[in-house]
C-alpha cells in the first residue's frame, strides 16, 4: 500500500534515441532542441534546469528537451512519441511543488517556453486567448493598459523574483489556486476554453470564447488540474476581470491564533464585496521572511506579542469608499473590549502595498533559503490550522527529530479564505527518516478531518501513493479509466497523479 513506485509506470516506454532526434530535427530548428544525444553534444549541465525541480527535491535524467513554437509542432512531436512509446513530460515554468514537472527517469521534456504569444484580447468581454507558454506576469503586464487583470495571482508569477516563472498552461494544468481565489474563484470557472494536443497527436480545439456553452460534456474541465497526464495544453482562453480602481492592504498582528476565525467573520461582514484576500501566516514563518529579506519588516513594536499575522486586501471601485470601510474595520477591531488584533499596519503608498504583499509572497522563498522544505498543501477545517502544525511538530519532537541538524521549523501559512493551509517542515536535508516520521502521519491527520491532501499544488509524483486518503477507490478507478481512454500507451507524464 505504501510502495513508492512511479518508475513502474515507465515499464514499456522507450528512451529517446539518435533516430528519434533525427526525426525531431525535421520538425524543429536546432535552436529548439537541447539534447545530449545530438551530434553537437549539448553538455548535460544545460539540461539541469529542466531535470531538477524548483525545490531541488526531484531529479530526472532526461537526455532531451524540445521547445516547439506552434501547436502543429507539438502535435507532430507527440504523434511520433506515441508511435515510438516515448514518455513525455510537459513542462511550463517548472515551479510546481510536487515533482510533476520533471521526469521520473529519462522521459522527453516538452517545454512550452517558446509558445508565448498572446492570441487575442477583447476588452468588452474581457476574454484573453493566449499560448500556454505565456508567463503569468507577462499576461498581467499585458492587461494593465487594457484595465483588466488575470483572475489568478501567485508568488511564482514573475521573472523578477525567481529563476523560474509559472506559465498559464502550467497554472491550468495544476488548477493553481493562489492569492485571488477568494475573489475570482477557481480556474474551473474562469477558463472558458482550451486547445489541447491529445496523446495520439490529435489537436482538440475547444478554444471557445463563449461565456455560456452547455453543449454536452465539458471536456476542457478534465485537463484543468490533470498535471499533463491527459495531453499537452497549448492554448488557453480565460476570462480576465476588470481591474479594481483601488486596492489597499493591511497587515494585522494577532495575539493568538484563536482570533483568526472571528477576525475572518468580522472582516467579511464589514468589508463584504471589497474583500479580495485574507492570507494567514504564523509567527515563525513571518520571522523567516524577515530573516531572509522578503518585503520590509514591520516595526518591532507592531509585531511584539503577535502569535500570527493576517494580510487583508481590498479591491474595489472607489478609493475613498474602500478606505473608509477599511479604516472603520480597523477602528472597530482596536476599540473592542477584547480586541482581536494587537495592531494593524495599513499601507499608505503603492510601495508599502507591494512591500506588505512581498512578505506574504516571499514565504516560499524564505522557507527554501532556510532549509529543505517538506510541503503539505492541505485543506482542513479552518479551526484546525494550528492544531495540524502543533501536532506535526509534536510528532517530530517525539521522534527526536526536532533539532538543528534535522528539522529546524514547522510552520503554517496559507489561504484562510479557501480553507487551505501550507504546512511546511523545514529541515537541514531531505532524509528518509524525516519523511517516515511525516508520512503517512500528516495524510492520516488530514483524512481524520475529512480534508484534502492536496488543496492546490496537485499530486505530481509526491503524493500518488497517498491519493487514497482523499479519493475513494471508485473515484481512483474512474480516474484510471479516463487516463486509459485518452492515453492507452501511458506516454503522458508517466508516474504522475495516479497510483
Ligand atoms: P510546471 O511546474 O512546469 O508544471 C506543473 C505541472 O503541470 C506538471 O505536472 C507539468 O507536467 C504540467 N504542465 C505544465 N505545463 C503544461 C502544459 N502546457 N500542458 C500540460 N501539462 C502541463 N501554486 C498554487 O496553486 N498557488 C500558489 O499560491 C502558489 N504559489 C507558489 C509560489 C512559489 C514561490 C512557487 C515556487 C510555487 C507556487 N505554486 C503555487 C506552485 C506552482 O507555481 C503552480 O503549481 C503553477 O501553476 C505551476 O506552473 P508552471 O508553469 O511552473 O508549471
Ligand atoms: C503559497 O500560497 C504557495 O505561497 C506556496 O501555494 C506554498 O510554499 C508553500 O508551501
Ligand atoms: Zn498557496
Amino acid at each position: 500500500r505504501w510502495s513508492h513506485s512511479p518508475a513502474a509506470a515507465l515499464s514499456g516506454l522507450n528512451a529517446v534515441t539518435e533516430e528519434d532526434l533525427a526525426h525531431f530535427s525535421k520538425i524543429l530548428p536546432s535552436s529548439a532542441i537541447i539534447s545530449t544525444l545530438s551530434p553537437s553534444a549539448t553538455p548535460s549541465s544545460e539540461l539541469e534546469p529542466f531535470n531538477n525541480d524548483w525545490m531541488n527535491k526531484y531529479h530526472g535524467k532526461s537526455t532531451t528537451v524540445l521547445k516547439p513554437r506552434t501547436t502543429q509542432e507539438v502535435s507532430e512531436i507527440v504523434k511520433w512519441c506515441n508511435q515510438r512509446r516515448i514518455g513525455i513530460v510537459p513542462q511550463g515554468g517548472n515551479t510546481g511543488l510536487v515533482g510533476g514537472s520533471v521526469p521520473v527517469r529519462d522521459e522527453l521534456i516538452l517545454s512550452l517556453a517558446n509558445m508565448s504569444k498572446i492570441r487575442s484580447f477583447d476588452d468588452v468581454s474581457g476574454i484573453l486567448v493566449a499560448d500556454a507558454g505565456c508567463i503569468l506576469q507577462s499576461l498581467s503586464d499585458f492587461l494593465v493598459p487594457h484595465n483588466h487583470i488575470v483572475p489568478l495571482d501567485l508568488g511564482a508569477k514573475g521573472r523578477q523574483h525567481f529563476n523560474n516563472s509559472c506559465q498559464i498552461g502550467g497554472n491550468v494544468s495544476t488548477n493553481a489556486g493562489g492569492l485571488r481565489l477568494l475573489r475570482y474563484g477557481s480556474l474551473h470557472g474562469t477558463v472558458l476554453g482550451l486547445e489541447v494536443v491529445l496523446p495520439d497527436g490529435t489537436i482538440l480545439d475547444q478554444l471557445t470564447s463563449l461565456r455560456k456553452d452547455n453543449t454536452g460534456y465539458d471536456l476542457k474541465q478534465l485537463f484543468i488540474g490533470a498535471e499533463g497526464t491527459l495531453g499537452v495544453v497549448t492554448g488557453v482562453s480565460i476570462l480576465a476581470a476588470p481591474a479594481p480602481q483601488a486596492s489597499n492592504n493591511v497587515m494585522l498582528a494577532l495575539p493568538k491564533f484563536e482570533n483568526v476565525l472571528p477576525l475572518f467573520k468580522e472582516t467579511k461582514r464589514q468589508l463584504s464585496e471589497i474583500l479580495s484576500a485574507f492570507e494567514f501566516m504564523d509567527r515563525t514563518v513571518y520571522d523567516l521572511a524577515v530573516k531572509h529579506g522578503q518585503g520590509r519588516a514591520l516595526d518591532p513594536a507592531d509585531v511584539e506579542g503577535a502569535e500570527c499575522f493576517v494580510l487583508v486586501e481590498t479591491s474595489g471601485g472607489k478609493r475613498e469608499h474602500d478606505e473608509e470601510k477599511l479604516n472603520s474595520l480597523l477602528e472597530s477591531l482596536m476599540e473592542a473590549d477584547e480586541p482581536l488584533i494587537n495592531t494593524g499596519v495599513l499601507a499608505t503608498s503603492p510601495a508599502q502595498f507591494s512591500a506588505l504583499w512581498a512578505i506574504r509572497e516571499g514565504l516560499t522563498e524564505a522557507v527554501s533559503k532556510e532549509g529543505k522544505a517538506y510541503k503539505y498543501d492541505i485543506s482542513v477545517p479552518l479551526h484546525k490550522f494550528k492544531e495540524v502544525v502543533d501536532k506535526t511538530r509534536e510528532q517530530l519532537r517525539q521522534k527526536g527529530l526536532l533539532h538543528d541538524d534535522a528539522v529546524r521549523h514547522v510552520v503554517g501559512y496559507g489561504h484562510v479564505g479557501d480553507g487551505n493551509l501550507h504546512l511546511n517542515v523545514v529541515a537541514a536535508a531531505y532524509t528518509p527518516e524525516i519523511e517516515a516520521a511525516l508520512e503517512p502521519f500528516v495524510y492520516e491527520l488530514v483524512a481524520s478531518y475529512k480534508g484534502s491532501i492536496s488543496a492546490e499544488h496537485g499530486i505530481g509524483v509526491m503524493k500518488t501513493h497517498a491519493l487514497q486518503y482523499s479519493k475513494s477507490p471508485t473515484s481512483i478507478e474512474w480516474m484510471k479509466r479516463i487516463k486509459a481512454l485518452f492515453d492507452p500507451n501511458g506516454i503522458m507524464n508517466p508516474g504522475k497523479v495516479l497510483p
